[in-house]
C-alpha cells in the first residue's frame, strides 16, 4: 500500500467504514468485502458493505450476508446516509466508476478517504490509498496480504478465511487458470492450516445447484452450443424467453461459458445472455489470447486476459453478428494460439 503510515494513523482511531464493490458482485467481490468487513470490525471500526445491485443467490452461504446493504429504491436513503457518514470508503474488485452504477455519484462526491484494493487493469478510481496489483489472482489474495502486512494475521478467523477462499477459488476457476499465482496456492494452504474446510467451500460454490439449473444446463448444452473450429471458438446464446421459461435468475447462468471453453482445441469461449436492461457478453480464453482486449476494443467492456465481458445495448442476434465480425479480425491470432 502507498502512504501506509498515513493509513495506519487514520485507522488508529475507530472509523465509520463503507465497503463497496462492483455491480452483480461475484464471489471475489462479495467474499473480499465480507472478509475485510469482519477484519475491520474486529479492529473496532464500524463497517457496512454496500453493493450497487443484488448478488447471486449461490453466494447466500457466505458468512454474514445480512451485513450487506443492496442498493435499490427501498434502500436508497440508507445507502446515501452511510456514504455521507463514512470516514473511509473501501473500493474492492473494480477499477472503473461505472461498475458502481448509482453508487458512483456517492463515491465521487465523498469527503471520506478512499482506499482501492483491486487487481483489474487500468484503474481510473481516484483513491488516497491503493493496494493495486493486476498480477494478483483475485482481490481476495490482496485482502489476505493486506491483513498480513498490517501484522494482523492472527485476526483471520473462519469467517474471514471463507470469504478470502471463496474469492481465490472462483477467480482462478478452482486454481486452474493461468492467472493462478504461487501466492494464491500459498494463501489457500495457510487458510487450510488455520482450519478452513476447503472441500466444504467447493461444495457450497460448485455442488449446490438447484435441480432446475441442471436441467436448464442440459437444454443449453444440447440445443444452444455453436462450435466454430475454424476460429477455435465456441459460444452459447441465451434469450430472455429461455431464462423466463426455465425460471432462471441472477447467477443461474454462472459458469455455463466454461463448458464451451472445455471443448478440445478451444481458445475462446463466449456466452451472450439477454438480460432486462442489456445483453451481457462474457468471454473466456486460454493462455495468451486477450479476452480483455476484445471486450474493451469492440464492446466497451473490460476484465482480465482470460476472463472479460461487457454489457451491450444490442439484442442477442445483433450482438452475435458483431461477435462473429470480431472473430474474423482475430482469426489468425486464435488459430495460432
Ligand atoms: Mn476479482
Amino acid at each position: 500500500m502507498n502512504n501506509i503510515d498515513e493509513y495506519r494513523s487514520l485507522m488508529s482511531q475507530p472509523q465509520k467504514v463503507v465497503i463497496t464493490t462492483h455491480q452483480v458482485p461475484d464471489a471475489d467481490a462479495l467474499g473480499s468485502s465480507l472478509a475485510l468487513s469482519r477484519y475491520l470490525s474486529k479492529l473496532g471500526h464500524q463497517t457496512k458493505v454496500i453493493t450497487p445491485t443484488e448478488y447471486p443467490s449461490f453466494l447466500d452461504w457466505l458468512p454474514k450476508p445480512n451485513e450487506v446493504i443492496v442498493f435499490n429504491s427501498e434502500n436508497k436513503t440508507i445507502c446515501e446516509e452511510q456514504f455521507d457518514a463514512a470516514d473511509v470508503i473501501f473500493c474492492l474488485d473494480f477499477s472503473s466508476y461505472h461498475r458502481l452504477q448509482e453508487l458512483e455519484k456517492y463515491l465521487k462526491n465523498t469527503s471520506a478517504k478512499v482506499v482501492l484494493i483491486d487487481h483489474h487493469l487500468h484503474p481510473n478510481v481516484i483513491a488516497d490509498f491503493e493496494v493495486w496489483q493486476p498480477e494478483a489472482a483475485a482481490t481476495a489474495e490482496l485482502i489476505y496480504q493486506f491483513i498480513e502486512d498490517m501484522g494482523d494475521k492472527s485476526l483471520i478467523d473462519t469467517h474471514i478465511a471463507e470469504g478470502i477462499y471463496a474469492g481465490l477459488a472462483t477467480d482462478t476457476l478452482s486454481f486452474k487458470l493461468g492467472t493462478t499465482t504461487p501466492d494464491a496456492h500459498k494463501i489457500a494452504a495457510n487458510l487450510i492450516q488455520l482450519g478452513l474446510d476447503s472441500a466444504k467451500i467447493h461444495r457450497l460454490i460448485y455442488d449446490n445447484n438447484r435441480v432446475e439449473k441442471i436441467k436448464f444446463l442440459g437444454y443449453i448444452l444440447q440445443n444452444k452450443l455453436v462450435h466454430l473450429p475454424e476460429f477455435k471458438t465456441a459460444y452459447f446464446i441465451i434469450t430472455a424467453e429461455e431464462l423466463k421459461r426455465f425460471g432462471m435468475g441472477l447467477g443461474d447462468t454462472e459458469g455455463i461459458v466454461n463448458y464451451a471453453l472445455s471443448i478440445e482445441n478451444i481458445v475462446l469461449a463466449a456466452i451472450i445472455i439477454e438480460r432486462a436492461e442489456y445483453t451481457k457478453l462474457s468471454l473466456r480464453s486460454i493462455a495468451q489470447f486477450p479476452a480483455n482486449e476484445v471486450a474493451e476494443k469492440y464492446f466497451q467492456g473490460g476484465g482480465h486476459r482470460n476472463a472479460a465481458g461487457a454489457n451491450c445495448a444490442e439484442n442477442s442476434q445483433e450482438l452475435e453478428k458483431k461477435f462473429l465480425d470480431v472473430l474474423n479480425i482475430y482469426q489468425n491470432q486464435l488459430l495460432n494460439s
